[in-house]
């Protein structure tokens, strides 16, 4: 399928979802690193979903009160010679019409002077306030002079909506398209993990890990990291968003590896496995990683139309909180346990995030009180874990936990698509079982 002719359809079904009301999405800016230095541009999902446009700065409008030829349009940052020779290629207004089949393209410049007259006839306007400053600022001034003229009686917008209702929604069901390409992201992460797996020696740091993994992304023809890679050694793993990918790997310890590589059009993998650094579990260690890869293949047999993603936390915790209990570090029964909570200082996150275009991706798991019934073609992380250490106090009435256990910390992540059929593990090649793990 020609690229452009996705973006058309999501396009298509987003202006269908809009009704009466005009949308105003706006591309990512670029974000200073330091001084002069920017970070590497990152598309915002919502924009690049749309368009596949990859400049920042740009600006599109959805119009569905505008007749044929005037629904889609784009503000771009113009071509520009010496730009281009410091910052790289442009589109231009040419460009977004030719190439990225915008209705009417326009220089980014012009956007404040034309932005009334193209909302004007919308009942509402859809724009998310708090993320686009600049653009904000243009568009509340564009949406007063226009609420001026509703007191001359004219039809102009007179609510402002967020597009989390009409957009993530879309986003939330994949395509086949967007199948293909988290497959393509699952496996280069799966690859890397395999390869940091292999590489991993006592004495090493865990940066080293880091470059391997990393590396791997970029050598299978990926963006890069998806996320901050949590390479983390012994009691590291316990930290859930560590970061600092800074030390020793020592032999009887298990390292966490928590990483997912991003394609080139933002497509990501999120992984995480635990494997004992010098290749041979503890008893401890292993007593541990039993329960938690039970859990999570307990909880991703739940990853099915009709489920949800409270069934599956559900499923993954009651495994957790029974394997907990026979070693002797949880103490009651498994409901009255989960519902006063006693469990959390062993397992304080949820077990799993829907997965696209974000890490954490768009869409809602309840409505009101309902959790939101899984279909066909969502995608969803598994990622129970287990982690032991002196930073979270244990609950009154609960077991002391005793030395040989402390600083133990293992998650299990897998990235899974919800079919008609049994549940599609995406990331199935990167190894898992007890034996797997050990060399
Ligand atoms: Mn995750």
């Amino acid at each position: 399928m020609n690229n452009q002719q996705i973006y058309q359809d999501r396009r298509d079904r987003f202006l269908q979802e809009l009704g009466p009301s005009a949308a105003i999405i706006p591309a990512a800016q670029l974000v200073t690193h330091h001084a002069d230095c920017e970070y590497p541009f990152r598309q915002n999902s919502d924009f690049w979903y749309l368009t596949g446009f990859d400049e920042p700065q740009a600006i599109a409008l959805f119009l569905p009160h505008r007749p044929l030829g005037e629904k889609y349009i784009l503000f771009v940052l113009q071509k520009e010679t010496s730009a281009e020779i410091w910052n790289g290629f442009r589109w231009g207004v040419k460009g977004a019409v030719d190439n990225f089949h915008a209705d009417i393209a326009h220089p980014l410049e012009d956007f404040s002077k034309r932005l009334g007259d193209y909302l004007y006839g919308a009942e509402n306007i859809v724009f998310r306030i708090g993320k686009h400053p600049k653009v904000e600022s243009i568009v509340l001034e564009v949406w007063s002079e226009l609420l001026e003229r509703s007191s001359r009686g004219e039809s102009v917008p007179l609510a402002l909506t967020a597009p989390s209702a009409f957009l993530h929604k879309l986003r939330l069901r994949k395509d086949s398209w967007e199948i293909q390409r988290l497959r393509e992201a699952a496996l280069i992460s799966s690859n890397a993990h395999e390869l940091a797996r292999q590489e991993t020696r006592p004495g090493m740091n865990e940066r080293q890990i880091q470059a391997v993994i990393e590396r791997s992304f970029l050598d299978q023809g990926g963006r890069g990291p998806a996320y901050g890679s949590i390479v983390a050694g012994g009691k590291n793993a316990c930290i859930l968003h560590y970061t600092a990918n800074n030390a020793l790997l020592k032999d009887r310890e298990l390292l966490l590896i928590d990483a997912g590589c991003s394609t080139t059009d933002y497509y990501n993998g999120d992984i995480t496995r635990t494997f004992p650094i010098g290749g041979k579990f503890t008893s401890e260690q292993r007593a541990i990683y039993e329960i938690v890869l039970a859990a999570q293949n307990a909880a991703i047999k739940y990853a099915l139309p009709g489920q949800n993603a409270e069934e599956i936390h559900l499923q993954a915790l009651r495994v957790l909180v029974e394997g907990l209990i026979e070693i002797g570090l949880l103490k009651g029964s498994i409901d009255s346990l989960i519902e006063q909570g006693l469990y959390r200082h062993l397992y304080m996150h949820r077990t799993g995030h829907w997965l696209g275009l974000d890490v954490h991706d768009v869409g809602a798991y309840r409505l009101g009180e309902y959790p939101i019934p899984l279909e066909s073609g969502m995608v969803l992380t598994v990622e129970p874990g287990i982690y032991i250490s002196d930073l979270t106090p244990v609950p009154e009435g609960q077991p002391s936990i005793d030395e040989r256990w402390k600083n133990i910390g293992i998650r299990i992540e897998d990235d899974v698509l919800v079919t008609s059929d049994l549940p599609d593990v995406l990331t199935s090649t990167a190894l898992k079982s007890i034996d797997d793990m050990e060399q």
